[in-house]
């Protein structure tokens, strides 16, 4: 079998987390990972199936998911046996600071000589001092690096330098690091595939489904993303993948649309292979009226099997629903509006819209063909304070109540953590907006991720509500909430017991570890570990249950016997020989911007080993 070219790896957030007692607390309630994010980013099937295209041969291994799959999963042992030519690590996003790293110094402790490359936001955003850590070799910058990837793997096997390749930082012989320019920013996603029959072939060809299932529950809910755009038009003044984020950090000046038949192509990939939901990501409503209609019309065509989920970024209006209901059988909203209060809102940067207009909107939704409108609330706001968070269900209750208590409408509280998000406006400024920072360089959010309570890792304060008040105004807030849902019959009796129970337990445990937190340092590791085992049960799910975010997926027979149909046409083409196009992709010449010595680089020295 041909040498593997590139195995990308994703870390979990805290490395030994199945060792270390850590309250991550409701972190990551409102995604479909568990709080070691295990979630790898959509950019790992977008760089693999483009460098697969390219000749090269790529695989992607979820270490996060294999470790809480199996307890004594061996990382080491595994990453041993590997031998690509390069490894590829995520740190897109900074919750991952801490496993990223250790899995990349495990990959140099086995494999010295092969090259370690990192990407993502978070990797854009320390580029510089990430490359000064000894375990890692390239970062590769920006939001669309599956062109630069390629000509690096190339250049890695002897065709071509790393000189001019663009959005590159790299470390030289004498430790020197050396910023190639930020020269590939495509204008659109087109030329980029998010197509999960290439999921599907990869599992075939590498006989491995478990490696590369993008988080921990996804083959009992196979929810697949698709992704409308890169950038966003938006200023959401916490957000790191705000316009401004996007324009100061990542190069991007113009949010880069996938064309609306790319997007349709790729649903219908889905909903061949795979019976779960698809989650149209990234408001496509931002690219103007003809898109939407070419968008819409395509999606009715497929007369989909599969729910189909939008997330928008602003209240759609009336029109826009008839629209949908028009040419969709069915469908599902969910919009993030952070908090009920308007001013809050409009500190937060989310002054485009009213929640009167966003009251409007869910009414519309529901009276043309909505199955389920989901409503996202945030604690942690500029300017917002605890009883802000704490109106929030009294908010929520006459929202059911001015709807006549339709339970199609689902609506969810969580905290801003762990991280206010490197590169935002509030991250760059965050006198402006009433917060002080716990941590600015990379090596401090790793260090921050191994504090035993979410309250504790955070890497922020607000002036007009500090961490404790914070912590107890979202579990009362998310509690409030849970029984309001219960009341209305959005969730059932047992579920919010369940729900009420953890919250509780929750409440108690961070209590108990702020109490050995006031302890001398040398008893409180051993304390912490004690509490251990009750710590993991609570870190599950604490302010609903993960089910709760689901929309149903069922399977078809007609995508049993379409996967099945790929199976033995995965098979045959093994057998025959490969004949990959092998040329490297061209691009920019990129200039090199500066050279940097590791420790003008390193932010507070290097990490100890
Ligand atoms: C869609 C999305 C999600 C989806 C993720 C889908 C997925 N699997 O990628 C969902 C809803 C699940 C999600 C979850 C979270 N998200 Co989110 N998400 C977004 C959003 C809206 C768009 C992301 C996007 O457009 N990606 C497209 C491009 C940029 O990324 P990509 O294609 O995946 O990857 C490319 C590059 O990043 C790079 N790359 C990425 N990894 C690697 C690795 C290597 C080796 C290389 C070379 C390159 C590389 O190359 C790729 C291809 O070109 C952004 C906001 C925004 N406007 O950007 C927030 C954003 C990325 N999310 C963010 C956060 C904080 C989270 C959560 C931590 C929130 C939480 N507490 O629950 C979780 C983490 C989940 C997990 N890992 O388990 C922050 C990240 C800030 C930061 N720098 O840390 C952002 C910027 C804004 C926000 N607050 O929501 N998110
Ligand atoms: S929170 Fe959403 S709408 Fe706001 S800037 Fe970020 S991605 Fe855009």
């Amino acid at each position: 079998m041909a040498k593997i070219d590139l195995v990308l790896l994703h870390a979990p957030s805290v490395y030994d987390f199945r060792e270390r007692s850590i309250m991550f607390g409701p972190v990551s309630d409102m995604v479909p990972s568990t709080p070691v994010f295990e979630m790898y980013p959509l950019g790992f099937t977008t760089i693999a199936e483009y460098m697969e295209r390219h000749g090269l041969r790529v695989r992607i291994v979820n270490l996060a998911v294999l470790m809480l799959n199996k307890r004594r999963f061996d990382v080491e042992a595994a990453i041993r046996g590997m031998d690509p030519v390069a490894f590829g690590v995520d740190l897109h996003w900074l919750p991952h600071a801490h496993g990223s790293i250790e899995v990349a110094r495990l990959i140099k402790k086995h494999h010295p000589d092969t090259p370690v490359v990192f990407g993502g936001l978070s990797s854009s955003y320390f580029h510089e001092e990430l490359a000064a850590y000894d375990c890692v070799d390239y970062v590769m910058r920006g939001d669309s690096t599956e062109l630069p990837m390629t000509r690096l793997l190339f250049a890695l096997k002897g065709r071509g330098s790393v000189d001019d390749i663009p959005n590159l930082t790299y470390k030289t012989a004498d430790g020197s690091i050396v910023v190639n320019e930020l020269a590939w920013v495509p204008d659109d996603m087109n030329d980029v595939s998010l197509d999960y029959s290439y999921s599907m072939r990869s599992v075939i060809r590498d006989r491995d489904v478990m490696s590369s299932v993008p988080f921990k529950d996804w083959l009992q809910y196979p929810v697949c993303a698709s992704l409308t755009c890169r950038g966003c038009t938006h200023g959401c003044a916490t957000c790191g993948g705000s316009a401004y984020s996007f324009r100061t950090h990542y190069g991007r000046t113009k949010v880069a649309f996938r064309d609306p038949e790319l997007l349709v192509r790729d649903i219908a990939n889905v909903q061949r292979y795979i019976p779960g939901p698809v989650f149209v990501l990234n408001d496509f409503l931002q690219a103007g009226r003809d898109y939407v209609a070419e968008f819409i019309r395509g999606v009715g065509k497929l007369e989909m099997r599969n729910p189909i989920a939008f997330e928008f970024f602003k209240p759609p209006k009336l029109d826009f629903y008839e629209f949908l209901n028009e040419h969709l059988r069915d469908y599902s909203v969910e919009i993030s509006v952070e908090s009920h209060d308007d001013a809050v809102r409009t500190a937060f940067g989310k002054q485009h819209y009213t929640m009167a207009e966003v009251e409007e909107s869910i009414a519309n939704a529901l009276s043309h063909g909505c199955s389920r409108f989901d409503l996202y609330y945030m604690s942690g706001l500029p300017r917002q304070t605890a009883a802000s968070v704490r109106e929030t269900v009294a908010y929520a209750k006459g929202l059911y109540q001015r709807l006549g208590n339709d339970r199609r409408l689902l609506q969810f509280i969580s905290p801003m953590a762990p991280f206010l998000d490197p590169g935002s406006m509030a991250f760059d400024h965050p006198e402006r907006y009433g917060y002080t920072l716990r941590a600015r360089t990379l090596e401090e959010h790793r260090r921050l991720l191994l504090q035993p309570s979410w309250k504790y890792i955070m890497n922020y304060e607000s002036a007009s509500m500090p961490p404790d008040e914070m912590a107890e105004a979202t579990y009362d807030a998310a509690l409030g909430l849970n029984r309001v849902k219960a009341e209305i019959g959005v969730v059932d009796v047992c579920t919010a017991a369940r729900t009420e129970v953890r919250i509780g337990r929750a409440r108690e445990a961070m209590r108990k570890i702020d109490d050995i937190m006031t302890g001398a340092p040398r008893w409180r590791e051993e304390r912490l570990i004690a509490v251990k085992a009750e710590i993991d049960r609570l870190n599950e799910s604490t302010v609903c249950e993960k089910t709760e975010l689901n929309w149903p997926a069922h399977l078809s027979p007609r995508t049993v016997f379409n996967v099945a149909g790929l199976w033995v046409r995965e098979n045959l083409r093994s057998l025959r020989r490969p004949k990959p196009r092998s040329a490297p992709p061209i691009g920019p010449k990129a200039k090199r911007v500066r050279v940097v010595s590791p420790e003008a680089a390193s932010g507070c020295g290097r990490a100890e080993a």
